[in-house]
């Protein structure tokens, strides 16, 4: 159970270190990436077969945030993981800096450039496919949001990916019921979002997207079913952990004032007090 509980606090640390980023910069996609903070923390310390130090290792798992514009959160946890030196995320957003505001492969550790939505699945799809032609034991994992499963080119790859019987590809949504303009089943509704990828021919698992036991549980090899793709709807959060944050689409893309900025550090300090 300690594991448990030290991710739990390594979460809340991330979340403070994506305020910490997001105000210096004045640039970020900051509700995006505190609902996503708990599922990147149980990829990144518990679920994926990585080595910061050998990132390009050919059986690493991969993994790609196709929901790219929320990087904030991604950097911080690969600086956290050892991937490049956390004095680097001091420029994050600023000019010459590596770290721009969506993934890109100068970063170590990130596989794939990402930020116009829709094409991460499908690159999944395709190192899936390699893998099993390789004959390779590696995972791939994608995050979508789920404003972006409005895209056409999803369903595209959600339809390959049972065709090809990809068993080690597993998707997660972000699902967080809002997107940039307001509540996603006003923009582009989605519900029966699990009959729909029951549909497309996936093994599909819904659980609390903060909960980071029933996460692990849900990405675990174990819960694989031969020849079949899975997704993880993940139920989050926008803003999560930030009281005046949370569910207010306005901080899709929000740059915080000096008082809004100090509440956000006060309330992730006073968490992080509790979880020591
Ligand atoms: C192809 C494409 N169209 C539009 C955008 C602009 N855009 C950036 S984020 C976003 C909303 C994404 O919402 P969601 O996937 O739910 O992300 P989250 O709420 O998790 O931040 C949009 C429309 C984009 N990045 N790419």
């Amino acid at each position: 159970m300690d594991i448990y509980k030290d991710l739990i606090k390594k979460a809340a640390q991330i979340r403070r270190e994506v305020i910490d980023i997001v105000y210096r910069s004045g640039a970020g996609h900051v509700g995006g990436s505190l609902s996503e903070t708990d599922i990147l923390v149980a990829l990144y310390y518990k679920i994926l077969n990585i080595d910061p130090q050998n990132p390009e290792w050919p059986e690493r798992d991969r993994f790609i945030l196709s929901k790219g514009h929320s990087v904030d959160a991604y950097y911080c946890v690969l600086a956290d993981r050892g991937f490049f030196d956390k004095n680097e995320l001091l420029t994050y957003s600023q000019f010459g800096s590596k770290l721009i505001g969506h993934p890109n492969r100068q970063v170590p550790g990130v596989e794939m450039n990402t930020g116009a939505l829709g094409h991460g699945l499908s690159i999944g799809v395709g190192m899936a496919l390699a893998a099993k032609m390789d004959h390779k034991n590696y995972r791939v994992f994608v995050l979508m949001g789920d404003g972006e499963l409005a895209e056409g080119s999803v369903w595209e790859a959600a339809m390959a990916a049972s065709h090809y019987r990809l068993d080690n590809l597993v998707a997660i949504v972000d699902r967080n019921s809002l997107q940039i303009s307001g509540k996603t089943e006003d923009v582009m509704a989605l519900e029966p979002l699990q009959e729909k990828w029951k549909s497309f021919g996936w093994k599909v698992s819904v659980i609390n997207g903060h909960d980071i036991p029933s996460i692990c549980d849900a990405l675990s090899e174990d819960k694989k079913v031969a020849g079949v793709p899975s997704m993880v709807i993940a139920e989050t959060v926008k803003g999560k952990g930030v009281s005046f944050m949370e569910n207010d689409p306005k901080w899709h893309h929000g740059v915080m004032s000096e008082e809004e900025y100090r509440k956000a550090c006060a309330e992730l300090d006073r968490m992080l007090e509790v979880l020591s």
